[in-house]
Order: structure tokens, then C-alpha cells, then sequence
């Protein structure tokens, strides 16, 4: 029975949009490739040399279709209070209506594509199906890589499992109202009109007129993180904003570690992380979401639901990430990097000087005098897992990973030392609710501006804020603290008053995992410190190291004063929440304060 629901779904949405064709689809290769011909004939890809870069591809977007789009992202729950003061809202049937209307006939003349897909190994306790409509080719090819297309999603669901329908179109039909055809664009899209909208009761995601990113491939944020953050609520289990990798240590001992960071802060790149120490290993289960949820035995289990990686390019180089580079050399998609004229791609920091006569993502020749970014700032590279030259041989265990750390950071150039271990599972979670960080490219809005974004999930969490921060907390109280994970915040990118970064970052990062195994392993004592336990710099491996005068101690550096006006900051911003705020967050912020005033009474 449930698959007859799942056709007579599809039936209704063909009626409201009226697609020329249907087309379902199988994951297979050939499909893969028949819809990369097909992107090709239309010209919204463009085949990269074979000779150097097989089976791969550049596509150039519309520049107003760029990356993800936040003021447009909804959550319509039945209730505003359930969608909390840090998401849009709009009554759910007053946006039914809405999105109804932008769906009338929004895909004729198009061929309307249904894919069924996994979010983790098909058949692990883990898993999540749902089935994404759309209207765009270069949807289907991206969620090829990016989850797991299969027949046996269809098995499953026939079987009885749930699954989320997803809608999504680029809002630009081929005929117009007057019966007049329209000719199509290499990248459709509808800047003016698009709404990602999420119905968290009904478990639905409609999604019109962007076919970028987040905004499109509805597996990753809108399902795994919006809706699967909601599931989490409900069922006992977290969706997080998160990398997930296996360290292993010089004794070969082993320890699996989340980090929760914002877009484009690194995640990707601890994901791929090449230890600069001798002795470690870092492996690759996941860089960009992590489902996590109680094991057997009580402690947190970690999967990585997706398939494939949807990475940053600028600033991804043999120096600072070779693994990345090296898991690029085939099967990859490009979007909004630049092209050289031998048919290779080139983005800023990828060399220190651009190859000549470089075509731009816009499509325009270009040259370092141009004056212009010659790649966008958040062009990707999208490939599948498989190809990751550090992955872990277990990242498709079906139960998961046992975790053992937990990571919280952003891009803060002032006050967040390189790292700090939270006091508590409770104090953790404070940290969380506390990141901030200096926007990025990732979304619209202005770049550097300083934005609390706890967990890494402003943009992500499909509820209450506040409600999360609960949730988050009662794993303290139905795990015994010894068996949950640790948790520490880091920040990679403090600078110094000339503006040049204090740390070296990337594989040098893996000298702040060293000390927090030290932690685990119960090797180094730290020293505490008002905002949580730091390292004594002597635990620190620095070997090979170069730092001038002082430049380590302004990494370290916890000015009670400027914490002060940290504490205002997060106070403001707790204040949003009202009374749904936990009291256990209020409580951690005013013994920080009392903390910091004690500090800055011992210094005069
Ligand atoms: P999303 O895919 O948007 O979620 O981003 P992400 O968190 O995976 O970020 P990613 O690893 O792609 O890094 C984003 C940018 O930060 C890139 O330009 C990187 O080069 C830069 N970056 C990453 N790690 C470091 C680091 O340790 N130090 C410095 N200075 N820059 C870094
Ligand atoms: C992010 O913005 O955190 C991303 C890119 O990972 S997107 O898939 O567009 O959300
Ligand atoms: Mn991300």
C-alpha cells in the first residue's frame, strides 16, 4: 500500500505543475550519465579536460543564484512559538496557499524528475528516507553524489518505513500564461521568489526558485538537519551541524571526533585534516552532518548520513589540504570556480599566482588586474565520498561510531583562545549555545560581520532554539557523565593586531587534537581558566613551530574585560528566547561572569 501513497504523491504534484515528462529515477550510472549529457547539450555544465580532470565538470550558475538564502528559509510550524525567535515563520496554511500558487504549472515544458534517496546506509538503524521532486537536472546529478539513489528506498518505503516528501522547482516554466514558449537559460532560477519551507509537524520540505546548494539538494540541511533536528526532538536523537572523523593516536589507540562549526569555517578541512605531527592519523567519516543518538550501551553512537561532500573550494590548496586536492583528481562537479583554458579549474589560494588567461565563474575572461573575485567566494567542488583519499574504512557502519569528543568553534578573530574543555556536559552545551562567529560566504548578508550562531545551527535547527538547547542538556541527565563525550571549543582563526592569523591551522590543528586526546587520556592536567580548563603551553606539541614575541600568549589570551562585554553580548542574546530559555544556560552565563569579575579583581 504505501507505495501506491507514494505515486498517487507524485500524480498530485505532476497535476499542480504540469511537467512535460516524469521521470523517476534509479541511481544508476548510466542515469548519472545520460543527465550529465543531457546538463551538457543545455550548457549548464561544461566538461573539464579528460585528460587531466575525468569525468568531471564545471557548471556556472545565475550570479543571483549563489549560495544559500536564510531570509527566504522558513519553518512553518503549526505554532510560531515552535519555530522559536531565531527562524522565519509563516503560518503553515497561509504558506500552503503561497507555495501553491508559485507551483501552479511551474514546471512546464520541463521534465519533472522523482528520486528516491537515503540519508545513511540504506537499511541502518540510522536511516531516513525521502523522496525529492524536481524540475532541475543538475539537482538529480548532485544528489547522486550527495546521498544514496536507490531502488531499494522504494523496497523500503513499500515496506512501510516513513519517508519525507520533497518538492522543489527553479520556478521557471517554458510556456507562459498566453500559451507563449519561453526559452530556457543555462541556469534557471528565480531569484525574486524563492522560499525554502519546511513544515516540521508534517515532516515536508518545498523548496522554489533556487537550484543552489542547501536550497536544492533537500537530503542535506533541509531534511537532515531541519526536519531530522525536529525527528531528533522527538525521538531522542540529536542532528548536528557537524564533521565526524577517527583520530588515531601514536599508541594506535583510536577516538572519534564531531565539530560543530558554522559555514565555511573548516569543517571540510578537519574532515581531511593531515596530521603535521608524527604518529597520527586522522580519517574521514563525514564533513558537514552528523546524526548522533544513544547506543546499547548508553554512550553516543555518530553516522554521517550523506554520501558525498559539497566542500568550499577557495582556499583549498596542496599547503593547506592535500587530501581534498587529491580527492579531486576525478567524478567531480564544480560549481562557480573559475576554468583555465586548458579545461582545469583554479580558485583563489588554490596557487599563489592565477594561471593565465582564466575564465571566471561568470563566464568572463580574466586576469589578476581584473579587479574581481575569478572564482565565487562560495563556489564548491562536489564529489562522492568514495573518493575521499582519508576515508575511514567504517563510515558506512550501520550503527554508527562511538563518540568521544565533541568539538564547538567559528571565525573569531578576537577573545576565543585556540582551545578551551568545557567544565561540564552542561557547561559544553553552554559553549555551544554560545558560538559566534564572523559571517562567511555561505549564505547572503554581509561577510565578517559578528553573528551568535549556537551549534553551528542557526540557520539549520527546525525548532525552538531554546527547546534544542533542552534537548541538548537532557542527554546530561539520562547519561552518566563519564560515559557521554567531552567537549571543547577552538577557534583557528584569532589574529593578531596586524591582522595576520596567530595560528597556522589546518594539519597544524591536529597539535590541538593531540592535547585534547591528552585530555581524554588523562595525560595533561591544563590549567583552569575563567571560560573553561586550557592548556599548559608546555603540554602543547609546538616542535617545528616558529611564534614571535607574545604571539602565543594572545592566542591564550582570556582578557577578563573584553569576556565582560562577551557576557552582555550572550545575555542580549539570550534574552530572545524570553522564559522557554533554560534556566541551566542562565546559570552557567552568571557564573562565568562571577568568574570574570573575580579574575579582574586578582589583577588590580
Ligand atoms: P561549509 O561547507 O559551508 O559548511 O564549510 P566548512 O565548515 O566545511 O568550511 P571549510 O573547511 O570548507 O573551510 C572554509 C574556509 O576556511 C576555506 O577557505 C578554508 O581554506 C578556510 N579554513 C579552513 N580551516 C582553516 C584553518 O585551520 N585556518 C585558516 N586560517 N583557515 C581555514
Ligand atoms: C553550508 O552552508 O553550511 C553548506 C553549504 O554546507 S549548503 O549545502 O549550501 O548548505
Ligand atoms: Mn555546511
Amino acid at each position: 500500500m504505501p507505495l501506491s501513497e507514494l505515486k498517487e504523491w507524485v500524480s498530485q504534484i505532476a497535476t499542480l505543475t504540469k511537467p512535460d515528462q516524469i521521470q523517476w529515477c534509479d541511481g544508476s550510472g548510466n542515469e548519472l550519465e545520460s543527465i550529465q549529457a543531457l546538463l551538457v547539450r543545455q550548457g549548464t555544465i561544461e566538461a573539464l579536460n579528460p585528460k587531466t580532470r575525468p569525468n568531471s565538470f564545471i557548471a556556472r550558475t545565475d550570479p543571483r543564484d549563489v549560495a544559500r538564502v536564510e531570509e527566504r528559509t522558513f519553518i512553518c510550524s503549526e505554532q510560531e512559538a515552535d519555530a522559536g525567535p531565531t527562524n522565519n515563520w509563516m503560518e503553515p496554511s497561509v504558506m500552503r496557499t503561497l507555495m501553491r500558487e508559485r507551483f501552479i504549472g511551474s514546471m512546464r515544458g520541463r521534465t519533472m524528475y522523482v528520486i528516491p534517496f537515503s540519508m545513511g546506509p540504506v537499511g541502518s538503524p540510522f536511516a531516513r528516507y525521502g523522496i525529492e521532486i524536481t524540475d532541475s537536472p543538475y539537482v538529480v546529478a548532485s544528489m547522486h553524489t550527495m546521498t544514496r539513489v536507490s531502488q531499494k528506498v522504494l523496497e523500503e518505503i513499500q515496506a512501510g518505513k516513513p519517508w519525507v516528501p520533497a518538492v522543489h522547482s527553479v520556478g521557471m516554466p517554458l510556456v507562459d500564461s498566453q500559451e507563449n514558449k519561453i526559452a530556457d537559460v543555462a541556469w534557471p532560477c528565480n531569484p525574486e521568489e524563492v522560499y525554502v519551507v519546511h513544515y516540521p509537524e508534517t515532516r515536508e520540505i518545498w523548496s522554489y526558485g533556487s537550484g543552489y546548494g542547501g536550497n536544492s539538494l533537500l537530503g542535506k540541511k533541509a531534511m537532515s538537519l531541519r526536519i531530522g533536528s525536529v525527528q531528533g526532538r522527538d525521538e531522542g536523537w540529536l542532528a548536528e551541524h557537524m564533521l565526524l572523523i577517527r583520530v588515531t593516536s601514536p599508541e594506535n589507540k583510536r577516538y572519534h571526533l564531531a565539530a560543530a562549526f558554522p559555514s565555511a569555517c573548516g569543517k571540510t578541512n578537519l574532515a581531511m585534516l593531515r596530521p603535521t605531527i608524527p604518529g597520527w592519523k586522522v580519517e574521514t567519516i563525514g564533513d558537514d552532518i552528523v546524526w548522533i543518538a544513544p547506543g546499547e550501551n548508553g554512550k553516543l553512537r555518530a553516522i554521517n548520513p550523506e554520501n558525498g561532500l559539497f566542500g568550499v573550494a577557495p582556499g583549498t590548496s596542496e599547503g593547506t589540504n592535500k587530501a581534498a586536492m587529491d580527492s579531486m583528481d576525478q567524478n567531480v562537479l564544480f560549481t562557480n570556480v573559475a576554468t583555465t583554458k586548458d579545461g582545469d579549474v583554479w580558485w583563489e589560494g588554490m596557487s599563489k599566482e592565477p594561471p593565465a588567461n582564466l575564465t571566471d565563474w561568470q563566464g568572463k575572461p580574466w586576469t589578476k588586474d581584473s579587479g574581481t573575485l575569478a572564482a565565487h567566494p562560495n563556489s564548491r567542488f562536489c564529489f562522492p565520498m568514495s573518493n575521499t583519499a582519508t576515508l575511514c574504512d567504517d563510515w558506512e557502519s550501520p550503527e554508527g561510531v562511538e563518540l568521544d569528543a565533541i568539538l564547538f568553534g567559528g571565525r573569531r578573530a578576537t577573545n576565543v583562545p585556540l582551545v578551551v574543555q568545557s567544565r561540564s556536559w552542561q557547561h559544553g552545551v553552554f559553549m555551544g549555545a554560545t558560538i559566534s562567529s564572523e559571517q562567511t560566504a555561505a549564505a547572503e548578508g554581509p561577510v565578517g560581520v559578528l553573528r551568535r550562531d549556537p551549534f553551528a545551527m542557526l540557520p539549520f535547527c527546525g525548532y525552538n532554539m531554546a527547546d534544542y538547547f533542552a534537548h541538548w542538556l537532557s542527554f546530561g541527565e539520562k547519561i552518566a557523565e563519564d560515559s557521554l563525550p567531552k567537549i571543547f571549543q577552538v577557534n583557528w582563526f584569532r589574529k593578531s593586531s596586524d591582522g595576520s592569523f596567530l595560528w597556522p591551522g589546518f594539519g597544524e590543528n591536529s597539535r590541538v587534537i593531540d592535547w585534547i586526546i591528552s585530555r581524554l587520556e588523562e595525560r595533561s592536567e591544563g590549567q583552569q581558566s575563567p571560560i573553561g580548563l586550557m592548556p599548559n603551553i608546555s603540554e602543547l606539541n609546538l616542535d617545528g613551530l616558529n611564534f614571535e614575541e607574545g604571539e602565543l600568549e594572545a592566542l591564550f589570551e582570556v582578557d577578563p574585560e573584553s569576556w565582560l562585554y562577551e557576557v552582555r553580548s550572550i545575555e542580549q542574546f539570550f534574552e530572545r528566547f524570553g522564559a522557554k530559555l533554560p534556566q541551566e544556560l542562565r546559570a552557567e552565563l552568571i557564573e562565568l561572569e562571577a568568574r570574570l569579575l573575580q579574575e579582574q579583581g586578582a589583577m588590580v
